[in-house]
């Protein structure tokens, strides 16, 4: 079986899994331009990013008035997975909004 050892005779079992989790955090960053609308953006946070209704508002403004901001903070895969969640959902509306991915 992958990632074990077996036992046998005298031999020890040392590893029952061997596919180590990443313990790096990642930031997904929303960054500002002057097309998608606000409430696009709201939305987003709120349904990708499982923010409060308030919470998401703060981080839009967040974002449109300093040109960037946190949407959330995740594994590398969860990162990826809601930074193209929300970048594809402002494309089918017909948006630019764009991320980026950063270590947290
Ligand atoms: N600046 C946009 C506007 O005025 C709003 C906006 C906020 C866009 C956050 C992108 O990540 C963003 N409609």
């Amino acid at each position: 079986m992958a990632g074990r050892q077996d036992q046998t005779g005298d031999a020890v079992k040392e590893r029952v899994n061997t596919k180590k989790q990443d313990p790096t955090l990642y930031k997904v960053v929303l960054l500002n331009d002057d097309y998608t609308p606000m409430d696009l953006v709201v939305h987003v946070l709120e349904g990708i990013f499982q923010k409060a209704p308030a919470e998401a508002y703060r981080i839009m403004m967040q974002v449109h008035l300093n040109g960037r901001g946190i949407a959330g903070v995740y594994p590398w895969e969860v990162a990826e997975t809601k930074s193209d969640q929300a970048t594809a959902v402002a494309r089918e509306a017909g948006y630019p909004l764009r991320t980026t991915i950063e270590e947290a």
